[in-house]
């Protein structure tokens, strides 16, 4: 991988120009040695071939994430500013918003994802992966993607929300577009948009309040225009973001952890003896492979960073993948290690946009990785794993394993 420094003249004095595209193909395949370019160039880099600004070690990362009033997300976390641009499709409320709309917004979301909400589903939540590791036990061998890492959120999430039954299938898809279009206008991207009319159709249709199931995470939203804590018209909004971003992001999270403790069979050892350590298998999976690779963020105003000047309205890259592998942070960071103290890692974000969502996903991680630890003496990888290509999201295909029942 080649990093050169470049002297052009328009960039600022000391940031090293580099040419890796962090949204190629040859990228995702192994990001790894790039990540290490990306940290060891300098605190801040310039990214030659989208031109942006970009992040990659543990301490800008945090630093970008708990500044929002410079790093701003109302111009967009993707690539496109909206400043300059028209968004594919209407702005998040919470997502691509700042304070003071996004406090809002943030409160009603955090109160339907909340502890409270997380204790009335956890029964529920941990009764379907029982269920689903039964189904994979008479099965021995299977797809730990599709049969597991799919099917157990997709077994669950849709119902929590209060879809209904038809049209699920637009779901993964619908997401796919979703993570794709924070990307540059690559292929990737550009086809991901292209194809996406019918799951747009679909995804609008479910955040109307009469198609989500009483009592479900959507109905819940709803309940707050009730309450007059949001209009009638953002709460289908505020649903449009569960749908995209509750069920691709833990598919790819369960997924990680899977094949995590597939290749580490001594931490898969760890959890059997003591399923305490669930939860944090999970977490130290986040970290590890950090299904969110990337965000960008926009600045508002002439910034210093790390000695590091950048301009108003430049977009920063935040590389939270390598953050999460920083050694200046993490020791021994590419070991996958269950007993880890993860905290402060940035797979979910960090600051004000940390996930709201991360309850759910911590959720469904700790219950499948106890109902899979009580039951499976030894997962082990049969076939070749194979990569699924998305700008943003870091996950596989597919995954061929056969298990033995303890
Ligand atoms: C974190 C995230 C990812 C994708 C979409 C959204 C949020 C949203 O709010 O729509």
């Amino acid at each position: 991988m080649s990093a050169s420094a470049s002297p052009v003249s328009t960039g600022s004095p000391g940031i090293p120009h580099l040419d890796v595209d962090p949204f190629a193909m040859n990228f995702f395949a192994d990001p790894y040695p790039t990540h290490e370019v990306l940290r060891e160039a300098g605190p801040v880099v310039y990214l030659d071939k989208w031109n942006v600004y970009g992040v990659a070690r543990y301490a800008e990362v945090h630093a970008v994430l708990n500044d929002p009033a410079t790093f701003c997300s109302s111009r967009g976390v993707g690539l496109s500013d909206f400043k300059k641009e028209t968004p594919w499709r209407p702005p998040s409320l919470i997502l691509e918003a700042d304070p003071p709309a996004h406090t809002r917004t943030r409160a009603v979301l955090s109160k339907v994802l909340s502890p409270t909400v997380m204790k009335q589903v956890r029964d529920r939540f941990t009764a379907a992966a029982e269920e689903r590791v039964d189904a994979l036990i008479d099965k021995r061998s299977f797809d730990a993607v599709a049969d597991l890492a799919e099917a157990y959120p997709l077994s669950i999430f849709p119902d929590a929300l209060g879809l209904k039954p038809e049209g699920r299938e637009h779901l993964i898809p619908y997401a796919s577009v979703v993570f794709n279009a924070f990307g540059p206008p690559n292929q990737l991207r550009q086809e991901a948009i292209e194809r996406s009319a019918p799951h747009q159709a679909y995804v609008a249709e479910q955040c109307q309040r009469e198609n989500l199931a009483p009592g479900g995470f959507g109905a819940c939203i709803h309940a707050h225009v009730d309450e007059g804590a949001i209009t009638a018209t953002e709460a289908p909004l505020l649903v449009r973001s569960l749908l995209s971003a509750g069920l691709d992001t833990t598919v790819n999270g369960i997924g990680a952890a899977i094949y995590c403790l597939a290749r580490f069979p001594d931490q898969w050892q760890r959890l059997r003896d003591d399923l305490s350590l669930a939860r944090g298998a999970f977490e130290e999976a986040v970290r590890f492979e950090s299904p969110v690779q990337t965000f960008f963020r926009t600045t508002t105003r002439e910034v210093e960073l790390s000695g590091a000047t950048i301009g108003e309205g430049e977009k920063v890259l935040m590389f939270l993948a390598a953050a999460n592998r920083d050694p200046r942070r993490w020791d021994k960071p590419d070991s996958y290690d269950i007993t880890r103290r993860t905290s402060g890692h940035v797979g979910f974000g960090s600051g004000i946009h940390m996930c709201v969502g991360q309850l759910v996903a911590r959720l469904e991680g700790e219950v499948m990785l106890t109902a899979l630890a009580k039951r499976i003496a030894k997962i082990e990888i049969t076939g070749e794993p194979k990569r699924r290509f998305n700008n943003t999201l870091r996950g596989l295909d597919s995954l061929p394993v056969t298990i033995t029942p303890a």
